[in-house]
């Protein structure tokens, strides 16, 4: 489409697509029969969380079933939730761990 001014009267883009990739939430779960001072364990081995965040994260899905622990890209959260199975599967205990996206 040609006009006065001389250019083509179309608008391709204003704002460009920087589109970033989904985030997943990695969750823990409450359960009856894992020890807390495990779970704690899993926090600051897998999640690089300080003791006593640890203990208030742990505390948190012990009072409200379960709570989220980490943010991450997709590759990354399903690592974390397979080294949580893996870990607990190990050490016999039920302790659930999953992810869900943002
Ligand atoms: N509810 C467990 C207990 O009383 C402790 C626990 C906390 C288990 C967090 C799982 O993700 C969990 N021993």
């Amino acid at each position: 489409t040609r006009d006065d001014d001389g250019d083509l009267g179309v608008i391709l883009e204003t704002r460009p697509k920087t589109k970033r990739p989904p985030m997943y939430k990695v969750m823990l779960l409450n359960d009856d029969y894992t020890p807390m001072e495990f779970v704690v364990t899993v926090l600051e081995r897998f999640f690089g969380i300080t003791h006593a965040q640890a203990i208030e994260i742990m505390l948190t899905v012990h009072k409200k079933g379960l709570a989220v622990v980490g943010v991450f890209a997709y590759e990354i959260a399903e690592t974390k939730v397979t080294q949580v199975m893996d870990f607990a599967r190990r050490h016999q205990h039920p302790l659930q761990c999953t992810m869900e996206k943002e």
